[in-house]
Formats: structure tokens, sequence, C-alpha cells
């Protein structure tokens, strides 16, 4: 077994076949996860993992020979599991495996290409939701609220897993000698406040005014309008960012801005977003598009893209008011 659940994980999800199906599924992306660190591990000595493909996913982005590796290690394994439709950042469309399985999976498979080369931490995003009737897309086009499972994988000094049920947040780490997944921390809370940022600064000149007025502000320190030095911090790859904040607090940006392709922001909030901001919120912070909760908007294109801003509570109530 890949991993050593909680006792009494998923517990709070009532209905038992359902129950059971999110544990099966839980442990089939963690086997699929530890074939993904496997391959990472290897970097430079297997050929070409971070080579552009020359192909491109559904959202113009160039895809990576690990990203095609990535989502093809999880769904031969998810056709394991008792799930039904399968959404992924490298798909164009939704895989169908067992229509009569009670939940889906939506996935970014290896989020943090660009970083694959360079030896910092990429992850596994994932969303489980429960299987809705009629078509496929009914499972996938809805508000992350309905999230079942949200959750991501982290490719670096640990190979870490952070997941909730909604039943507050848990952090497994890969044990090297066992090779199993094992629980670290049973109740991941976030601190409520830190001054330190994440943004990609180079965009600044694309950004909507509120933004630039708070990150001016945060620039202006102790002196300025927020009052405290903010320090900053932007690795590139979500997973990363969201694991250092969940283990220290403080904020996330990503906006949209006024580069073509851009409006709506770059992550995609089916299975970026949606997941991340589940585990968030169950950690005590928060997740907007910069104004509204994430998890209230609604869905309808699988590789929909959104303004994102979480971490800590009063951090994000900041960026509101601006
Ligand atoms: P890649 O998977 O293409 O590297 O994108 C990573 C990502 O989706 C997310 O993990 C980062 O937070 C964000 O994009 C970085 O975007 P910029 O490269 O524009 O800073």
């Amino acid at each position: 077994m890949s991993i050593k659940l909680s006792t009494g994980f998923a517990d709070n999800i009532s209905n038992k076949e359902t129950r059971n199906a999110v544990i099966k599924t839980v442990q089939v992306l963690a086997e699929a996860a530890k074939k993904i660190a496997y391959l990472c591990a290897h970097g430079p000595l297997l050929e070409g993992l971070g080579a552009n493909t020359g192909a491109n996913n559904a959202d113009g982005d160039d895809q990576k020979a690990l990203d095609i590796q990535s989502d093809e290690i999880i769904i031969a394994l998810l056709k394991n599991a008792p799930v039904a439709y399968y959404a992924s950042e490298e798909e164009e469309g939704i895989n169908t495996l067992d229509p009569s399985a009670p939940i889906c999976v939506a996935s970014d498979p290896l989020d943090g290409s660009s970083n694959i080369d360079t030896n910092v931490s990429i992850g596994t995003i994932f969303s489980i939701l429960p299987t809705m009737p009629g078509a496929a897309e009914n499972s996938f086009f809805r508000p992350g609220k309905e999230q079942l499972v949200g959750g991501f994988f982290v490719y670096g000094p640990q190979t870490s897993l952070i997941i909730t049920t909604g039943n507050g947040v848990e952090l497994y780490v890969l044990e090297p000698k066992s090779k199993q997944f094992v629980l670290a921390i049973g109740d991941l809370q976030l601190a409520t406040a830190k001054a330190e940022y994440a943004i990609n600064a180079a965009n600044a000149r694309h950004w909507q005014p509120p933004i630039q007025n708070f990150i001016n502000d945060c620039l202006a320190g102790v002196d300025g309008p927020l009052a405290e030095n903010y320090n900053m911090r932007w690795v590139g790859s979500l997973v990363a960012d969201a694991s250092r904040i969940l283990s220290r607090g403080g904020l996330f940006l990503y906006p949209a801005d006024a580069r073509t392709g851009y409006e709506k922001g770059r992550l995609r909030q089916l299975y970026e977003a949606n997941p991340v901001s589940f585990v968030i919120e169950q950690a005590g912070g928060s997740a907007t598009d910069g104004k509204t909760r994430i998890m209230e908007l609604p869905l309808s294109d699988l590789h929909q893209r959104v303004g994102f801003v979480f971490g800590s509570k009063k951090q994000v109530e900041i960026v509101s008011h601006y």
C-alpha cells in the first residue's frame, strides 16, 4: 500500500460507497505520485523530461515530456479505481472510465513544468467530485464547494501529500525507507496573518490598479499604509508556493492582468484553484479571485482560468478591500 491513511480518513463522507471510492482513489493517486516522483528524481539522467514535446495543451501551454508521462501514469492507474470520469490539464476533453462509479477526478498531473529542468519543487494537483447523472460535463461544471477531496503532491526535498476531505488538512510524507506515505501532521493550520507575499513581479505593468496599489503598499513597508515590512517569495510552482504558505502563512497572488490570454488570470479553476482553495480554507485561510470566494464561482469550461489570491485570512481580506 502506497499510503497509510489516518484512522477515520474521510469519515465525514456519509455515503459508504462514496467514502470507500475516495479511499481507494487516494491510494491509487499515491501510487501514481510515487511513480512520478521517481521520474522527477532522475532529472537530466532521463533524457528530455523537461523538453518541450512540440505539442500544446488545451490552453496553449507547451507540453513537456513529463507532463504527458505524468498524465499517462495517472490515467493508467485510475482505470483500477472506482472513477467515472477523468479531466486533466493535459487533455482537451473528458476521459470516460467507469460511468457507474460514484466519483470523478480532475487533475493537473504536473504543475510547475517550467521548473522541471531547474530542480525546483513541482507537483500533482487533484480534485475529487461526486459523479452527477447525465453528461460527463455535469460532474465537473459546478462550484468548487461541491468537491469531496482537494489535494496536491509536492516533489521536492520531501515528496509530500497535502489533502482535505472537508474535515481539516493532513500532511503525509513519503517515507524514504518504506516508500510509503505516512501521516506527519494531522491538522495543518494556516497562520491567520503573515507579511509575506508571492507574485510574479515581472508582470507589474499588466496588473489592474488595485493590485498595483496593494503591492506598492507592501513595498512601502512599515512607513506605508500597511504599517509593516513585507517579505517576498515566488517559486513559480503553485504547489511549492501553497506548501510554503500552509507551513508559515503568507499570501499568493496570480491576478487577472492585461496580457492577452490572461484576462481571467493564468491558473485553472477546476484542477488548480478549486482543490488548492479547499485545502487553504480547511486550514483556516481564505481563497478568492481577488474579490469573490473561489469555491462559490460557477464553472462552465474544463480549462477555465481564474484570478487567484489565497493564504492567510488577514492578507486576503486586505487585498479584497483594495
Ligand atoms: P507551468 O506548469 O507551465 O510551469 O505553470 C506553473 C503555473 O501554472 C503555476 O504552478 C505557477 O504558480 C504559475 O504557473 C507560474 O506562472 P508564471 O510562469 O507566469 O510566473
